[in-house]
C-alpha cells in the first residue's frame, strides 16, 4: 500500500514505535529553532543537560518576539541568546533580521526534512515540503542535546485542492476555509496534508501561510508536496541544493477527506475572538475599523508586502483608521525599498514597523478601547492584541488593505477586476550578514540580571490533594494561562516574576489564590490549552503549585508541556462530570506512582468519586515520576 507524504518523511526519520495513527512514535529531529521569548528558558534547559555542542544537523536561534527594549530585560536576554549559541553551536539571527518562520522559509528549511521550533507556528516549513513541528521548549532542548521526539502517530487528513484562485482570494482564504470547516480543535492529533491539482497553483508564500495558519487547528503539523514550484523558489533563494521533489504516493490513503474548489473561495474574514469564527468579508460591509496591521509570520512575505504596495500605490490611508505594515525579513525589507515599493506604502501614509512579530503579540501597536482591528495575523484571542476590549478580525492582505482604504470592512474586489500582480523573483538577493555562525572559539555566556534560575521540580506524590483552584470553560488559549504582550514577555526568563500573572486576563487574583492555597488543580473544558507552545503555562503553574489539571480534552503542545513539567493532565471519562467539580472544591487523587490509568478524583467537598484517565505513555510516565522531563534528562546523565 502506497504511503502519504506524511507517512514517507516520519518513516524516514523513525527511531522507534509503530506507525499507526495515535500510537506514540519517536522520530529524529534535523533542525531545530527557538524564538527568544521561549528560547531563554530552552537555552537554560539545555545548559543544565550538560551537552557540550548541539547534535542536530542545524539549530537556530531568532531574535523577534521581545523586541521592544524599554529597559534592560530584552536586550540582555539577547546578550544571552547570542552567547549561547555561539558557545553550543547554533546559528543565531540577530534582532533585525525578520521573523523566525520567514527567515527559516527563506534561508534554512528542507524539504523532506524534520524540524522542531519552540514555536507553534513552526509548521510554516511544510509550505516546502518538510515536517515541523511546534513544542515547548524544552522538548526543543532535548532535541538539540540529540534525543529523538515523541508523539503520537498523527492520522492524516488529505485537504484535495481543484480549480486557481480568482483575483482578490489569497492563500489566507484557503486556511480560513479549513479553519470553518474543521474548527480550532479540528486537527488535534491530525497533519493537514494538501494534494489535488490546485497546488500547483499555488506559490510558496501562499503554501507557507496556509501551513503556518494549520496551527489554529491544533494540528500536529500541516505539509505541502515539493515540486516544480518549491524547486524555483528554493533556486531563487540559491538554495537550489535543498531541493529534492516529494509527494504522496499515488495509492496513498488518508483518513479524513476534505476537498476545496479554490476557483469557488471569497475573501473570508475570522470574527473575534477565534480564528475558526470564519465568515464572508462581503457579509460584514460597512463595519467601521480604527487600525488596520499587515505583517506577522503568516502574511509578510515578499509577495505579501508587494500586494500591499500595489494596492496602497498613489492612494492614502483612511483619515479614521491607523495603518501598520511591518515586513517579514530583512531580505523582504531590503527588496521593497529596493524596488521602491516601500516609498509607495510610506507614501501612502503607513506606519512601518521593524521586522518582527510587533502588534501579533502585543509588543506594540495595541488597538484604542473597543477598536475594530484588522489584522493580516493568525490569532485573534481576547485581549491578545494588548487591548483587552478590542475586537480583532483575521483576514488576508488584500482584505486589510481594502478595509485600509475604505475605513471599513470592504471585500477587496469592490476596489477593482484586476488585483496587482505579484510576480515572483527570479532571484532574491541573500545576504546572511544578520545570521551569526557559531564560534570555533570557547565563548564565555553572558546573563543579564532578570535571568533567574530554573524552578525546582519535585518528584511525583503518590496522593495529590488541595483546592480547584480555578475552574474554565472550553478553548481556552495559553494566552489566556500565561499571556504575553509588551510588559510580560520580558518575564520570560524569570519564572517568580512571570508566575505573577498567571491566568491574570481570566481572574486576576488567580496568583494569590495559588499561593495562599499551597497550589491545588485546575478544571478545564474542550481543547485547554489551545494557541501558543509556550511553556511558560506549565511551568508557571507549575511553580505555583498546581499538581494536575482535568479537561475534557487538551490541546497537544500544550498537554506535553504540562507532562513535562510533571502536572498531570487527566481526562474526565464520562464529560458530564465536569459538572461535578466547583471551584473551590477540595480534592484528592490517588496516582501512585500512575501505573494504572484508571484513577479516581475523590470530590471530598460534594462526596462524589469521579473517574478520570491520564494517557500517560510509559516515557510519559517516568516524566511524571520524576517530577518532569527535565530532572530525568539529568538523571539519565
Ligand atoms: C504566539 O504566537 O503566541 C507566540 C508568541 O509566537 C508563541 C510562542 C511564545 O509564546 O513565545 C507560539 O505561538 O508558540
Ligand atoms: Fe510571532 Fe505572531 Fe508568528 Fe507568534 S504568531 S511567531 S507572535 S508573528
Amino acid at each position: 500500500m502506497g504511503l502519504n507524504l506524511t507517512q514517507k518523511i516520519l518513516k524516514a526519520h523513525l527511531v522507534s514505535g509503530e506507525m499507526v495513527a495515535g500510537k506514540e512514535i519517536a522520530i529524529r529531529i534535523d533542525q531545530t529553532l527557538t524564538q527568544d521569548a521561549t528560547g531563554t528558558m530552552a537555552y537554560l534547559q539545555f545548559e543544565a543537560m550538560g551537552v557540550p555542542r548541539v547534535k542536530t544537523k542545524l539549530s537556530v536561534s531568532y531574535v523577534d518576539h521581545n523586541m521592544l527594549q524599554d529597559d534592560f530585560k530584552n536586550a540582555d536576554d539577547h546578550i544571552y541568546l547570542q552567547t549561547v549559541a555561539a558557545k553550543y553551536g547554533l546559528y543565531f539571527s540577530r534582532p533585525g533580521n525578520g521573523i523566525c518562520h520567514q527567515v527559516h522559509l527563506e534561508r534554512f528549511g528542507q524539504p523532506g526534512g524534520t524540524l522542531l521550533g519552540s514555536d507553534s507556528h513552526t509548521p510554516t516549513q511544510g509550505g516546502i515540503g518538510m515536517i515541523a513541528i511546534g513544542a515547548g521548549g524544552l522538548d526543543v532542548a532535548l532535541a538539540m542535546a540529540g534525543q529523538p521526539f515523541s508523539l503520537n502517530m498523527p492520522f492524516v487528513v488529505n485537504v484535495k485542492l481543484t480549480g486557481k484562485l480568482r483575483p482578490w482570494v489569497a492563500g489566507k482564504d484557503v486556511i480560513l476555509e479549513v479553519l470553518r470547516k474543521l474548527t480550532v480543535k479540528g486537527g488535534v492529533g491530525k497533519v493537514i496534508e494538501y494534494t489535488g491539482p490546485g497546488v500547483k497553483t499555488l506559490s510558496v508564500p501562499e503554501r507557507a501561510t496556509i501551513t503556518n495558519m494549520g496551527a489554529e487547528l491544533g494540528a500536529t503539523t500541516s505539509v505541502f508536496p515539493s515540486d516544480d514550484v518549491t524547486k524555483k523558489f528554493l533556486t531563487a533563494q540559491k538554495r537550489g541544493k535543498a531541493f529534492k521533489a516529494l509527494s504522496a504516493d499515488a495509492d496513498a490513503t488518508y483518513d479524513q477527506v476534505v476537498e476545496i474548489d479554490l476557483g469557488k473561495l471569497e475573501p473570508l474574514v475570522a470574527q473575534p475572538h477565534s480564528p475558526d469564527n470564519v465568515t464572508e468579508v462581503r457579509g460584514l460591509k460597512g463595519t467601521k475599523v480604527s487600525q488596520v496591521a499587515v505583517g506577522s509570520c503568516t502574511n509578510s512575505s515578499f509577495k505579501d508586502l508587494m500586494t500591499v504596495a500595489g494596492m496602497l500605490k498613489g492612494k492614502s490611508v483612511h483619515p479614521g483608521l491607523s495603518l501598520a505594515v511591518a515586513p517579514g525579513s530583512k531580505q523582504v525589507y531590503e527588496m521593497i525599498s529596493a524596488n521602491g515599493a516601500l516609498k509607495d506604502i510610506i507614501a501612502s501614509g503607513a506606519r512601518i514597523l521593524e521586522s518582527g512579530c510587533g502588534p501579533c503579540i502585543g509588543m506594540g501597536f495595541a488597538p484604542n478601547s473597543g477598536a475594530v482591528s484588522v489584522r493580516s495575523f493568525n490569532r485573534n484571542f481576547t485581549g491578545r492584541s494588548g487591548t483587552k476590549d478590542a475586537q480583532v478580525y483575521l483576514a488576508s492582505v488584500e482584505t486589510c488593505i481594502a478595509a485600509a482604504l475604505t475605513g471599513e470592512l470592504t471585500d477587496p474586489r469592490k476596489l477593482g477586476k484586476t488585483a496587482p500582480k505579484t510576480i515572483q523573483p527570479k532571484s532574491y538577493p541573500v545576504a546572511d550578514n544578520m545570521v551569526i555562525k557559531p564560534a570555533k572559539k570557547p565563548v564565555e555566556v553572558v546573563r543579564g540580571p532578570n535571568i533567574k534560575p530554573l524552578p525546582e521540580t519535585k518528584p511525583l506524590q503518590p496522593t495529590l490533594s488541595g483546592e480547584v483552584l480555578l475552574k474554565v470553560g472550553d478553548n481556552i488559549t495559553t494566552d489566556h494561562i500565561m499571556p504575553a504582550g509588551a510588559k510580560i514577555l520580558p518575564l520570560r526568563s524569570n519564572i517568580p516574576e512571570i508566575s505573577k500573572h498567571v491566568f491574570a486576563p481570566v481572574d486576576p487574583k488567580f496568583h494569590d489564590r495559588a499561593q495562599a492555597a499551597g497550589g491545588g488543580f485546575i478544571v478545564g473544558g474542550q481543547n485547554y490549552g489551545q494557541g501558543s507552545s509556550r511553556e511558560h503555562a506549565a511551568l508557571a503553574p507549575m511553580s505555583l503549585g498546581v499538581k494536575a489539571v482535568i479537561a475534557k480534552a487538551f490541546a497537544r503542545i500544550h498537554r506535553s508541556n504540562l507532562v513535562n513539567f510533571g502536572i498531570i493532565p487527566f481526562t474526565f471519562l464520562h464529560e458530564a462530570d465536569y459538572d461535578k467539580i466547583a471551584q473551590g472544591d477540595k480534592l484528592t487523587i490517588v496516582v501512585g506512582n500512575v501505573e494504572n490509568d484508571d484513577i479516581v478524583v475523590r470530590n471530598e467537598t460534594k462526596g462524589l468519586d469521579i473517574p478520570v484517565k491520564h494517557k500517560l505513555s510509559d516515557r510519559e510516565k517516568d516524566q511524571v515520576r520524576a517530577g518532569g522531563a527535565l530532572g530525568l534528562a539529568k538523571q539519565a546523565k
